[in-house]
């Protein structure tokens, strides 16, 4: 039998099993075998091989990953998987409380585009005022291709063209702690009660509400689709503060910036421009014919310089 990861942590997971039923798995032998790099061998939407023994049922095996998404695990000082096999991964972000943070936005592309997949900028909270500087930066990843999903899940703005994106896919929500995750959730399937936390006053920041990551098996509000049935599959990530590139055999950062990638070697020093202060620069010579937004730019240098970002 083979199963899903719906969450879980160290070696007891919650599997959604081939014949239909969710059990409380243990992982056979304690160590699955080409996860010891993670710190956490399985996340929700990873496909399991499953045995049985009589009662029992363990993890014998991991299913291919189509892909994964990973977070820094700052305590365990390793990469953590936060979720696999995903059709879309929402990077979800505010104009407001907590504060407009782009620069975490483009780390989380840039990984998403290297893990190949599809990324949706969901813009929560716009019943909250957008300033101008925030209105031009979500323009600017519109402008490069992205999608860009504006909602507010206190009054329900865009939540039917966002509950129709989602509709048959299995899609990850992920983003600063306070942004709204659970909250949009909830508004998608009225069934679910997920807890949201009130924004801590000290640091403009939620509480760490969600632990751990869950995949959601959701019926979509029939009030946001129009009829009755509609089904998609969310994973609620724990609030992110760091994302991580998969930083194995020289993964370079620019040829993730989808509007930077094509001035990639271009440059009169190549590949060993840093385009900084080289003379010939094809890449800043992009940003200055407006090709590629000064902001992305820095975002793009403070990655290649190893920045861990804030
Ligand atoms: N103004 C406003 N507040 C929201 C909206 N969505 C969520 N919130 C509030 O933001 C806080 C954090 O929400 P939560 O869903 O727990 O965020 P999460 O940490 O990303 O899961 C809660 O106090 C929510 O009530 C929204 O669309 N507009
Ligand atoms: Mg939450
Ligand atoms: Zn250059």
């Amino acid at each position: 039998m083979t199963g899903v990861i719906l969450g879980g942590a160290n070696n007891v997971f919650d599997v959604e099993c081939g014949d239909g039923l969710v059990r409380r798995c243990r992982i056979k032998g304690k160590i699955l075998r080409g996860t010891q790099r993670w710190y956490n061998p399985l996340a929700p939407g990873d496909q399991v091989v499953l045995e049985e023994r009589g009662e029992d049922v363990q993890i014998a095996g991991l299913g291919e990953r189509k892909n994964a998404f990973v977070r820094w695990n700052v305590k365990g000082r390793s990469p953590q998987l936060l979720a696999a096999n995903l059709d879309l991964i929402l990077l979800v972000t505010t104009p407001d409380s907590p504060p407009f943070r782009p620069r975490f936005i483009d780390r989380a592309l840039c990984q998403a585009e290297e893990a190949g997949i599809e990324p949706v900028i969901l813009v929560n909270k716009c019943d909250l005022p957008c300033s101008p500087e925030t209105a031009a930066r979500i323009g600017d990843w519109e402008r490069i291709g992205y999608r860009c999903v504006r909602v507010s899940a206190r009054n329900g703005d865009g939540m039917p063209y966002l509950a129709r994106l989602l509709e048959g896919k299995l899609s990850a929500l992920a983003g600063q702690s306070g942004v709204g995750k659970s909250s949009v959730i909830n508004v998608l399937d009225s069934g679910c009660v997920l807890k949201t936390g009130s924004l801590s006053q000290k640091y403009g920041r939620g509480s760490h509400t969600t632990v751990k990551g869950t995949l959601l098996r959701l019926t979509l509000n029939e009030a946001l689709m129009g009829r009755m049935g509609a089904r998609a599959s969310v994973i609620d990530t724990p609030g992110v503060r760091r994302f991580v590139l998969d930083g194995e055999a020289g993964v370079d950062p620019q040829l993730f910036f989808r509007e930077i990638r094509p001035f990639v070697g271009k440059c009169a020093f190549g590949l060993s421009c840093t385009h900084t202060t080289e003379g010939g620069c094809a890449v800043r010579e992009a940003v200055a014919a407006g090709h590629i937004s000064p902001e992305r730019f820095e975002s793009c240098l403070r990655i290649r310089e190893g920045d861990p970002g804030d």
